[in-house]
């Protein structure tokens, strides 16, 4: 069988760093890890090609090359899904569709063959031998959880790696954390399942081996899950691996903990980490309390992020507003906190109940349920009717964002930011691409762009005051770009 992987395209959205990625000529952020995870679990025999439309057309040619095709994405790809199903129908391909976006929502695909859900480790080997058998059925799924030291080393050579700006790489699944608006627990486990060192490194050769010098993130839904193991035996790997290797910096997504265990911190900052993700949400108390935020309440917030920063972890961090104990008041709280923390890349969203999470069935019971979430969770809507009534709070929302990415208090926000942070020891070479950014920048943002005061203030305090993080303030300038066209589009300037 020739099998075709299909990865469906992601509109424009906070996350698609879109209009960022044309600074240095990639087509998207990171490549499609589950597509080339399973890829690895298929037949040797059988001839794959990879499509993600992210990064190159689904062509004629392709449909008429194989005969099925594998579809895996999350829930905001499934306006593109949609269409690529059909189009696979129409050339006459059997298709197979798993990953969140169908094990959440699989009932609303009536033209896809045979669903493959939940962790394909567990679910593909009985849908390839009832293939084989000619006795496939419609649905795979399992409410177990598989054990991720079996998992294979995804099929690096089947994606074209220079199209994206990063690559990923999972080393567990799972998170100890019970926060209610989060579906991890419910979709991965809470019990952190993680992979041997062995594998991680035999990943990070993989990728090496082809060629990579850039960029790794470790998509873990918590990376500090089992900080017993990365103290002892993946950190000191890590560290080992990097030397003599130029440029692979790392980062992650952990709970504010982190900020708790200095030798960890150090350790992770000596294995090349110089950035991560943390769900700050809110810094409202009795929020953190009504949706078990444990790790997050009692506790300065902002003397956390300083510690990583310090430490010399960029710190991106999650902010959700519309919770229960949420009064109008909390707009204002966000603004300064985002603002006071130097946090430059801040996700805020409104809050939403996934299904599987806790917060759907208190939703669900209290008949404040009000449809599907949209997927994309900075786009100002939610499927829950929230407390403050959703007029006040969709205005509140908006003038976070109005504030936050305004030119006038994003560059202040970078400044913050690169005053305190100690410059990472591992740093990707300055390229060709690297080189061009910075041109087209400055005629971008610093001739056209309505910030080029900003832009060029910037530059000239970062050359004075802090010259080492140079191309980290352009990449920042770069990113706000992105920000404000992402709020632009939805109408919140
Ligand atoms: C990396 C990542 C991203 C990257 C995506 C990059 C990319 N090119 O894929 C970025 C940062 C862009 C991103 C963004 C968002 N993400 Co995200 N992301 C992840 C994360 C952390 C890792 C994904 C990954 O690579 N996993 C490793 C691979 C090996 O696992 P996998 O993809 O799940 O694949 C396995 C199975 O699903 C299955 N499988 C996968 N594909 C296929 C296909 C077929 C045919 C088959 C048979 C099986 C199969 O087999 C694989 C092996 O077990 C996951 C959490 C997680 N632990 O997976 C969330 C997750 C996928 N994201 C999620 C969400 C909600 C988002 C955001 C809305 C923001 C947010 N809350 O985090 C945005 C939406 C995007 C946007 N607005 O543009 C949800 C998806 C929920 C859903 N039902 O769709 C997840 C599950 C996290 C969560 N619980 O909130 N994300
Ligand atoms: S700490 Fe993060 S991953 Fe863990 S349950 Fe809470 S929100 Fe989800």
């Amino acid at each position: 069988m020739k099998a075709l992987l299909i990865h469906p395209e992601f509109p424009d959205t906070f996350w698609s760093l879109k209009h960022a990625l044309r600074f240095i000529r990639k087509k998207a952020a990171l490549p499609p890890l589950g597509l080339l995870t399973i890829a690895a679990m298929l037949p040797e025999e059988w001839p794959k090609k990879l499509v993600d439309t992210n990064v190159a057309k689904l062509t004629e040619s392709d449909l008429d090359w194989a005969d099925c095709a594998f579809i895996g994405g999350m829930a905001v790809q499934r306006d593109s899904a949609r269409r690529i199903i059909t189009q696979c129908k129409e050339a006459g391909l059997k298709v197979i569709a798993g990953g969140p976006l169908f094990t959440s929502e699989y009932d609303q695909f009536e033209d896809v063959d045979h669903f493959v859900l939940n962790e394909a480790e567990l679910t593909l080997p009985a849908f390839m031998k009832d293939l084989e058998n000619g006795r496939a059925e419609r649905i795979y799924r399992t409410s177990e959880f598989c054990d991720t030291r079996n998992t294979p080393a995804p099929l690096w050579e089947l994606a074209d790696l220079k199209h994206y700006a990063s690559m990923s790489i999972q080393f567990s699944r799972g998170c100890p954390f019970n926060c209610e608006f989060c579906n991890v627990t419910a979709l991965f486990g809470h019990l952190p399942r993680l992979k041997a060192v062995e594998q991680i490194i035999a990943e990070l050769d993989g990728l090496y081996n082809l060629g990579w010098r850039g960029q790794v993130f470790f998509v873990d839904d918590n990376f500090i899950g089992n900080k017993a193991y990365l103290k002892g035996h993946l950190l000191p790997a890590l560290i080992e691996w990097q030397k003599g290797k130029k440029g692979i910096p790392f980062n992650t997504e952990a709970s504010v903990n982190l900020a708790d265990d200095e030798p960890l911190m150090k350790m992770m900052v000596e294995a090349g980490f110089d950035g991560v993700f943390i769900g700050i949400e809110t810094p409202n108390e009795e929020s953190l309390a009504e949706c078990n935020k444990q790790q997050n309440k009692n506790r300065n917030l902002l003397e956390s992020v300083k510690l990583m920063q310090r430490a010399g972890l960029q710190v991106q961090g999650g902010f959700i507003v519309g919770f229960d104990n949420d009064t109008p008041s909390i707009f204002q709280r966000q603004i300064e906190f985002i603002q006071k923390s130097g946090i430059v890349t801040a996700m805020v969203g409104l809050l939403n109940a996934p299904p599987g999470t806790r917060l759907y069935e208190r939703m669900r019971n209290e008949g404040r349920l009000t449809g599907f979430i949209s997927g994309d969770n900075v786009d100002g809507t939610t499927n829950i009717v929230p407390k403050m009534g959703l007029d006040v709070l969709r205005q509140g929302y908006r003038n976070i964002l109005q504030q936050i990415y305004s030119p006038k208090h994003y560059y202040r926000r970078t400044m913050t930011f690169l005053r305190d942070y100690r410059r990472p020891r591992i740093r990707p070479p300055l390229d060709f691409q690297r080189l061009l950014a910075i041109f087209r920048s400055s005629v971008r943002l610093g001739v056209l762009g309505k910030e080029r005061f900003q832009y060029w203030k910037l530059l000239f305090w970062t050359l004075f005051r802090r010259p080492q993080l140079f191309t980290l303030a352009v990449t920042f300038a770069i990113y706000g770009h992105h920000f404000r066209k992402i709020s632009k589009l939805h109408n919140f300037h």
